[in-house]
């Protein structure tokens, strides 16, 4: 918790950061007169170990920044237009308690969808604790599926280890091979690096596989250029490798697996030759990877997100994780994949889905235009917090005209004046991380974290909780579980008898601002088993077959990666479009500073496509589809490979040339499991602007 440094007499006050990042790290912010003075990296943190990052060093002036929003809002213009009015907070909350009321008694409950997103990962004020559900429940609203992120890749690894959880990613120390497989480590979460570093002064090999040569891949010492969508098909083909050369674990097989011989029958339907045609990639690095892959003992697997924002990418991460069930490699600390250790976490917040007054249906995130255009039952109210699905979620254009509709109620919490609050009715100012409590846990660690405010909040800036408790006194609302004040909601979350809970006590992590979970360090994972139907890592799945996937894990090629050219119609490149170095979503894409690293919107070309477009470095270009387009400056680049182009998410549209970014041309479709979205697997062409 906060306490006095003698030397300077200011305060220094524990922290975490909110954003979606596996770091989740610890910081301090000095405080003096009430004023943050400084906000760095938490040096004691054994995951932080001091530093943040090129983002959020600038964090505090993010959250003082001369665009933040401060006070509830009407919009006076039309919508898009961003003209708006300042009301009180009264005057806000007695317009939404009288449109809310209204659209239940007409539509029901449902016609509410509340559309949170990932801008901030707490417990108490954020995603992960679902904040604000209880209200939404007592007032029978839609529920809403947060799928846009991480959810074909955690169905998948559910499918074969019974969870998304896997390595302890401080394991990789240990590592002797290092697969950074569809990850840009030193831009999405470089704390993970210090690891690599420490296993490869012991010898340990490290190899990116990506189709861009990223910052990461430059630094391995082996990058593999797949082509998007085929990782299925490349972990099949060291697999064949693993098998020829006898290495596969027999015992562990045996004793710790199902459908192996089912598998290794879809195996040997890949030998290297067929996946370098499949994957782009040369038939002997194929074949050098498997060889290491066979013998080096432990291989810690890191794959994140970028796999399956694909139409296969579900499949993709299913099939990834038989690896170490073939080699054995779960056996070792540092062997192993790791995704995301959310699921380690046994926090659960009690939501109250017993306040629902009826079954309500869910509303998908990705699916953001589609659930605005139902006509069956419609959408009339959509209040958005902690997303700006203006700039982050796909088929943009569509979304845009959606928000426009007159008869649909929008109200906007947010912290900035971004493209999604330009379609509010009315806008109500929210708290930074350093004006509010929040409990987190890392998606790339194993530590609790507290989040203790330095400051009070600016103007009339309120929390999610506070905003939803005033809401709820606004509507009459009486049920107690509505109230509850932060402190209590963190009590209720710690309140556990799991074991990798003991000793974690609400007090302890206000004094020491974080915690491990009280597992084996190293950790190593389902030493007990897996928490899968047969107890055991599953090759083969009756679950995947309910899901309308092959019963065995296997390859289920992406859109891109399915469809020749000679079939694409139009638009024959395949676009990617990752994280920015510079941006978080599209957090920090108003700061000054972030946006002049970021430079202009651009695309990255191979020599090849752009010549056979007559297209020059520097160029100013439109990237378009039958979708939409946005403007980008060609930057002519051997990190991408001919047919591929790539061009990184975070920029906001209203600051971008033409008013739009990457999602333009995003399609609203469904990747094979969570119905995730499909960010890397789309169709474009290029064009002079
Ligand atoms: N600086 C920064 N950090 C971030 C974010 C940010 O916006 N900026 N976003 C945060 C969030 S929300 C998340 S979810 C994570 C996401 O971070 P990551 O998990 O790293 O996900 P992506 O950036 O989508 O993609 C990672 C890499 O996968 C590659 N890739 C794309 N398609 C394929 C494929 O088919 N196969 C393979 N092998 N590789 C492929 C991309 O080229 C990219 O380099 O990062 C978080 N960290
Ligand atoms: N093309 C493409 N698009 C992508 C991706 C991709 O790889 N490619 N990645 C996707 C991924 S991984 C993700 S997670 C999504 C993220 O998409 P979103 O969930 O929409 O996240 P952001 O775009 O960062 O917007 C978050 C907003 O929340 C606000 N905010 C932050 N903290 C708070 C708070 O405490 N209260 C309130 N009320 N507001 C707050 C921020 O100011 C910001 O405007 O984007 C997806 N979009
Ligand atoms: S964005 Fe990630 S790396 Fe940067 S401070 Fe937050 S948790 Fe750490
Ligand atoms: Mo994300």
């Amino acid at each position: 918790m906060a306490r006095l440094d003698d030397m300077s007499g200011e305060l220094k006050v524990l922290g975490a950061c909110p954003l979606d990042c596996p770091d989740t790290c610890s910081w301090v912010v000095r405080v003096k007169d009430g004023k943050a003075v400084s906000l760095r990296g938490n040096p004691e943190h054994p995951y932080t170990r001091g530093a943040l990052c090129v983002k959020v060093n600038r964090y505090l002036e993010h959250a003082e920044a001369p665009d933040r929003i401060l006070y509830p809002m009407r919009r006076v213009g039309p919508k898009g237009s961003g003209r708006f009015e300042r009301i009180t907070w009264d005057e806000a909350l007695d317009e939404i308690s009288a449109r809310l009321t209204a659209i239940i008694d007409e539509f029901g409950g449902e016609a509410i969808w509340p559309y949170q997103g990932t801008g901030t990962l707490g417990y108490i004020q954020g995603e992960v604790g679902e904040s604000g559900r209880r209200l939404w429940n007592a007032l029978g609203a839609s529920r809403h599926d947060l799928n846009i992120c991480a959810r074909a890749g955690n169905d998948g690894l559910r499918l074969t280890n019974g969870t998304p959880s896997g390595m302890d990613p401080e394991t990789f120390a240990l590592s002797r091979l290092i697969l950074l497989w569809g990850t840009n480590t030193l831009t999405s979460g470089h704390h993970l690096w210090k690891f690599v570093q420490d296993a490869r002064k012991s010898g340990a090999h490290v190899v990116a596989i990506d189709p861009i040569r990223t910052r990461t891949a430059e630094q391995a010492d082996e990058h593999l250029p797949i082509r998007p969508g085929t990782d299925a098909a490349l972990a099949l083909g060291l697999l064949h490798v693993v098998v020829e050369e006898g290495a596969e674990d027999r015992d562990y097989l045996e004793n710790h697996t199902v459908g192996w011989d089912e598998f290794k029958a879809e195996i040997m339907k890949y030998p290297p030759s067929r996946v370098a045609e499949i994957t782009g990639l040369p038939e002997e690095s194929i074949r050098a990877l498997g060889l290491r892959l066979a013998r080096t003992r432990p291989t810690g697997i890191r794959a994140t997100m970028g796999i399956q924002r694909h139409s296969g990418g579900g499949s993709a991460m299913r099939t990834i994780a038989c690896i170490p069930g073939v080699t054995g490699d779960w056996r070792h600390p540092g062997g192993g994949v790791a995704y995301s250790t959310s699921a380690s976490f046994p926090l659960y917040a009690d939501t109250r889905d017993d306040l629902l007054p009826k079954p309500v249906r869910k509303l998908t995130m990705t699916r953001l235009a589609d659930g605005l255009s139902n006509t069956g039952l419609p959408v009339k109210c959509l209040w958005v917090y902690g997303a700006n699905p203006l700039g982050s979620t796909s088929d943009q254009n569509r979304i845009r005209r959606a928000m426009a509709r007159d008869d649909l109620f929008t109200v906007v919490m947010e912290q900035f004046p971004t493209d999604t609050v330009d379609y509010a009715d009315i806008v109500l100012p929210a708290t930074t991380q350093i004006e509010h409590i929040d409990l987190h846990a890392g998606y790339g660690h194993m530590y609790l974290m507290w989040n203790e405010p330095a400051v009070s909040p600016p103007g009339e800036c309120l929390s999610t909780t506070e905003t939803f408790r005033r809401l709820a006194r606004h509507m009459g609302l009486t049920e107690p579980a509505l109230y509850d004040s932060d402190l209590e909601l963190a009590a209720q979350l710690l309140d556990s008898d799991d074991p990798a809970l003991a000793g974690i006590t609400l007090d302890r992590l206000r004094k020491e601002g974080w915690a491990r979970l009280a597992v084996a360090d190293p950790f190593v994972p389902f030493t007990g088993g897996f928490p899968t139907p047969s107890g055991r890592l599953e090759f083969v799945s009756d679950r995947a077959e309910a899901a309308g996937l092959p019963r065995v894990a296997g390859y289920v090629p992406s859109m891109t990666a399915r469809t020749p050219v000679s079939e694409r119609g139009p638009y024959p490149l395949t676009l990617v479009t990752p994280a920015s170095h510079t941006f978080l979503n599209t957090t920090f894409g108003n700061n000054a500073e972030l946006r002049r690293r970021a430079k202009a919107p651009r695309v990255l070309v191979s020599e090849r496509d752009a010549a056979d477009r007559e297209l020059t470095d520097g160029q100013t270009v439109r990237v378009f589809n039958a979708h939409g387009e946005f403007t980008a400056e060609l930057e002519i680049s051997d990190r991408v490979r001919p047919g591929v182009v790539a061009a990184p998410k975070g920029h906001w549209p209203k600051l971008s040339p033409g008013g739009g970014n990457v999602n333009a041309v995003v399609e609203e479709r469904d990747a094979d499991l969570g119905r995730g979205p499909v960010y890397h697997d789309n169709f474009v062409q290029i064009s002079p602007a």
